[in-house]
């Protein structure tokens, strides 16, 4: 199969590689579509650490072709997004409903046996996060594995296991965003804008959109952004300010750069709610004002995966998806192949898509 590995940082190529059948509890996917994220970039230029070679892809969706021993919740030809956190449905955060919690999976690139399913001439390939799907096929554990109907295109539904339930979730299971209230949101990339949406679908008021780039900006006024700030040429905490009169409800940073984070902190009002989104590198750091964090009594929350509980999250936005009140076909700008996968992170580096899809 085609695959995009990473084997030294700065770098990746799509390689030629082999991949076992499914041992037991484990799923084989034929891949529809993989989402290009910037976790993948990160990945790729060294900035989340993951031991290499290592197949990148986290957001996908697909078609299982077999199916493992003991695997009875999952048949050949059904429809499936990718999570890229298995859930051992055991520990603490899998017991509170929080599976994205769920750290059973180490993140070494191996499978949940510590053992290599993929391999180029003998060597074992890593995956990232289980699942290594930006590529033509990804064995998978059961649990990374959510069936969806059969209706719902894959391209559009790839998105789910990403970005949108990313965004989404940000605004609605972590903020849990009231009706009326004022959004910043830091960031107008895949999650970025479908924070944007979630707002939206929350009945939220003003959500004033910030990014570098002015063709973002139009992206996220589409998406239902109401104000739109260039962080270029306007000082974004100040236009805040007079845009919301004390500062937002909710702040959102959905870049993973350190000055946003203490930017986002700074736009919200007293008692109102910032949350991290955006993925930093393990080196960085931020600083906030040791006396104003507890005299502005805000909230500062982190957030990975929207607080996602897969199973139930994923097919719920696809249900939106099928109402009409989230857009995911605008959200997929443009469509590659595997080959065309150097193209693709060169026009996310150069903010040319809402998101880019690699299509099979
Ligand atoms: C990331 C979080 C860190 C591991 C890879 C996936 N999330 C979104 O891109
Ligand atoms: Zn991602």
């Amino acid at each position: 199969m085609k695959a995009a590995v990473v084997r030294e940082s700065g770098g990746f190529s799509v390689e030629e590689l082999t991949i076992d059948p499914p041992k037991k509890g484990e799923l084989k996917i034929r891949m529809k579509a993989t989402g290009v994220c910037h976790s993948d970039l990160s990945l790729i230029e060294g900035r989340l650490p993951l031991p290499l070679p290592c197949v990148i892809g986290h957001e996908g969706a697909g078609i299982v072709d077999e199916v493992g021993e003991g695997v009875t919740r999952f048949a050949v030809g059904d429809h499936v997004v990718l999570s890229y956190v298995p859930a051992c449905g055991e520990c603490s955060s899998c017991h509170n409903h929080r599976p994205h919690l769920c750290t059973s999976g180490k993140m070494t690139g191996k499978m949940l046996d510590d053992t290599a399913r993929v391999h180029s001439n003998g060597e074992d390939i890593n995956v990232m996060q289980f699942l290594g799907c930006m590529a033509e096929y990804a064995v998978i554990p059961e649990t990374s594995a959510i069936k969806i109907e059969k209706d719902i295109p894959l391209d559009k539904a790839a998105l789910v296991g990403c970005a949108v339930m990313t965004g989404v979730g940000a605004a609605i299971n972590t903020a849990k965003i009231e009706p009326g209230s004022s959004v910043v949101v830091f960031g107008c990339g895949g999650i970025g804008l479908s924070i944007i949406q979630g707002a939206k679908l929350a009945g939220a008021n003003k959500i004033i959109a910030i990014d570098v780039a002015d063709n973002k900006l139009a992206m996220a006024e589409h998406f239902g952004a109401t104000h739109l700030i260039n962080s270029e040429r306007d000082a974004p905490v100040q236009k805040i300010q007079e845009l919301t009169g004390e500062g937002a409800d909710y702040a959102f940073e959905a870049v993973g750069i350190p000055v946003l984070m203490e930017q986002a902190h700074e736009s919200v009002r007293r008692g109102g709610t910032a949350v991290i989104v955006g993925v930093a590198a393990l080196t960085d750091t931020v600083t906030f004002n040791a006396l104003t964090l507890a005299m502005s009594a805000k909230t500062l929350k982190g957030c990975i995966y929207g607080d996602a509980n897969p199973p139930v999250d994923f097919p719920r936005l696809l249900d939106l998806y099928k109402a009409g009140k989230l857009n995911l076909d605008d959200m997929v700008s443009r469509s590659y192949s595997i080959d065309e996968a150097p193209q693709a992170f060169e026009d996310m580096k150069n903010n040319a898509n809402a998101r880019g899809v690699i299509v099979y």
